[in-house]
């Protein structure tokens, strides 16, 4: 492995001079033992995000210099590094290369999160193989073809267990393939925002497009083999549990309208949380004689040069879709009904280097050690910042301390971005604390405001005519086309399928029509088998990558379903008492946190303030609550005893 990298020195060196230097740093640190070299560096690193080191030149050409003679000299005696570093010795790199203390209770999930030891840590493994028969007779539907139906498909192949995947999609990518508006993109970066067990080389920019995140998506489907086992462009419209049977009867719509009835003994549902759009019922909407579509239903078919645009909404999508239409419209009025928070990230519209391609492909550790301080950079660190202090005197718009802080920062930011317009500036900063919704990241939205031909729009709309937008204030604006960049219906979980569990009670019979609850966010009392990926309070507002997540959950199912299989077990049902002490915590724990502040409305809480969509917990805190499937907190229901009792 070493051979590849020292084979052309010059490029290596060509490479390593447009590496970031902390990953670069922390390879030397493991590779040669050299703890000296990484205490010189580390004073010069602020945070783990690239942009946050000052280390000077001199010092990085020594650490290139060095990891050139090191990793010549692995090449040329065949060395093999360490298997595992000692515990101590790994803190002291992190800690070094993220320019913060990274505490010991870290280390076993940064370790499975970059596979730093090698193989696959996150794969579920049988204890005792069940019988060929036994695994033939035994299988679980997927509902949702996009990262984490994907990932359930990959997990369960690894373990035999059949299954079928059914997609109302024409193809795979779920949300990935039906927002296809102008600027889409991820905003977690996407060395962190890709299957662990998949890694992805090949990124081209650190914070990817649409079309490039598809892709990636479309080559684990190929690379996994898993497209015979979907059915496209068939749709769940509801599935019963049959308690007689243990076993879900699941009824399809086909794209033809045909319907049809199949059995699972499991069912995961993977259909995400931002999946349905949300189309606000303004007056008069369907009088319009214009275009009007949703960002998520992109019309290709409309030519947005030279027309008079208006979007509706200020959220992630707008974000991106205004400053990516901008430039090519007559004019583009934006409505913003509430302003939202946006940080500026260096790194959001930089290409990946040539160099950091090569580093990345040839060095090894170095992929893992860039995934190691993506993490970091963008998950826990803000989690303490977003708790109420009490004793706080400006409630109103910032929590603490440190939340003040970072408004403070942002406001300077965006003043600057709007030179110095404080009118504007007025109209764009949010009364309710950073991070409240949720937080953006700038796509030169505030440039986009300074335009000529952009406006920006405030309060509330009153009704839509033939031709205009008009306001509750009576000012009109004439339009030629409308998007509706007005997000999702989160809330309304797992909607419109009617899913009716053992008691012959419907989910929406339970829950209503917002207001979710899952134990961790998985399984529902009375509905057996069911197991949820990105169900309630499982969205991360304060960091991290969703598919961390979603990688948590289904290690989790896949223990359930191991647990099921090895004991013979035909049904597992989460007992009320834990799912309903795991939902006081989280209702507890939010009511001390930014996204149940009185003063904000977001999709991530339910019309009675409940926060229904976001988890309140640390990454590292639900890693933990999902690592090992507790069999106590489910009640069972063998085989054996259901055939007796038939
Ligand atoms: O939707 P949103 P989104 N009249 O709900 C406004 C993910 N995502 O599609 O704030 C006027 O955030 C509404 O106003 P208000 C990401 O998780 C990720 O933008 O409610 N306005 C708001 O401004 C994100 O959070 C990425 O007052 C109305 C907007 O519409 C989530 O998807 C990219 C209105 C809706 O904002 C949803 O984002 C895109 C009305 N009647 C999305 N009704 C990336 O990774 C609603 N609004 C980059």
């Amino acid at each position: 492995m070493f051979e590849a990298a020292v084979k052309d020195e010059a490029a290596l060196r060509a490479a390593l001079a447009e590496a970031d230097i902390a990953p670069t740093v922390m390879v030397l640190a493991q590779l040669s033992g050299d703890m000296a070299i990484l205490d010189e560096v580390a004073p010069h690193i602020q945070g783990a995000w690239s942009f946050m080191e000052s280390v000077p030149e001199p010092l990085k050409q020594k650490v290139r210099d060095r990891l050139v003679e090191v990793l010549k000299e692995y090449a040329a005696t065949g060395r093999k590094p360490a298997a595992e570093l000692p515990t101590a010795t790994l803190q002291r790199i992190m800690t070094a290369g993220a320019g913060q203390h990274v505490p010991d209770e870290y280390i076993p999930v940064l370790l499975e999160e970059t596979r730093l030891n090698g193989g696959d840590p996150r794969a579920v493994h049988w204890h005792h193989r069940p019988a060929a028969a036994t695994l033939d007779a035994f299988k679980v539907v997927i509902i949702g073809a996009g990262f984490s139906g994907l990932c359930s498909a990959i997990r369960l192949q690894d373990l035999g267990i059949p299954y079928q995947i059914i997609e109302k999609n024409p193809d795979v990518g779920g949300t990935w393939l039906e927002n296809a508006y102008p600027g889409c993109a991820v905003d977690t970066p996407n060395h962190f925002y890709s299957y662990s067990f998949n890694p992805n080389e090949a990124w081209t920019r650190h914070f990817s497009r649409r079309d490039e995140l598809l892709a990636y998506i479309r080559s684990s489907v190929d690379k996994y083999g898993l497209r015979q086992h979907i059915r496209f462009g068939t749709e769940v419209t509801a599935a019963a549990y049959d308690e007689a049977g243990g076993a879900w009867s699941i009824k399809l719509r086909g794209a033809d309208g045909k319907a049809e009835t199949i059995q699972a003994s499991a069912l995961i549902s993977a259909v995400g949380q931002l999946n349905r759009p949300s189309i606000p019922n303004i007056p008069g909407k369907d009088r319009f004689k214009g275009k009007l579509f949703h960002t998520a239903q992109w019309d290709n078919s409309v030519d947005l040069a030279g027309k008079r645009v208006a979007m509706i909404g200020t959220g992630a999508s707008a974000m991106q879709t205004g400053p990516s239409i901008a430039p090519d419209v007559a004019h583009l009025t934006v409505f913003q009904r509430t302003p939202h928070w946006a940080v500026s990230n260096p790194n959001y519209h930089k290409e990946v280097s040539p160099g950091t391609l090569w580093v990345i492909k040839h060095i090894p550790y170095y992929a893992q050690w860039m995934r190691f301080l993506l993490f970091w950079a963008g998950s826990d660190g803000f989690h303490n910042t977003l708790q109420v202090d009490p004793n706080w005197p400006h409630q109103d718009r910032s929590l603490n301390e440190k939340n003040q802080a970072m408004r403070d920062m942002i406001v300077d930011y965006v003043r600057k971005e709007l030179d110095g317009d404080e009118e504007l500036l007025a109209k764009v900063i949010p009364p309710y604390p950073p991070y409240g919704k949720r937080m953006l990241r700038d796509n030169y939205w505030y440039r986009m405001l300074k335009r000529p031909n952009v406006s920006l729009v405030t309060g509330d709309i009153a009704e839509i005519t033939e031709d205009a937008i008009v306001m509750q204030d009576g000012t009109r604006h004439e339009v030629d086309v409308i998007i509706m960049a007005t997000g999702f219906q989160a809330s309304k979980m797992l909607a419109p399928m009617e899913l009716r569990g053992r008691t012959g009670r419907t989910i929406r019979d339970i829950w209503g029509d917002d207001d979710p609850r899952a134990y961790l966010g998985i399984t529902v009392p009375e509905f057996p088998n069911l197991f949820l990926i990105y169900g309630p309070n499982t969205n991360l507002a304060h960091g991290g990558s969703i598919i961390f997540h979603t990688e948590c959950q289904v290690r989790y199912i896949m223990q359930a379903l191991r647990f099921m299989l090895e004991h013979d077990e035909r049904a597992l049902e989460v007992k009320r008492e834990a799912h309903d002490e795991y939902n006081r915590l989280v209702d507890q724990t939010h009511r001390g946190m930014v996204w149940a502040h009185p003063g904000v409305m977001s999709w991530y809480k339910n019309k009675h303030n409940r926060v229904t969509v976001t988890s309140p917990w640390r990454l590292l805190d639900y890693w933990r609550l999902t690592r090992d499937f507790d069999a106590s907190k489910y009640l069972t229901h063998g085989a054996e005893q259901a055939v007796a009792a038939e």
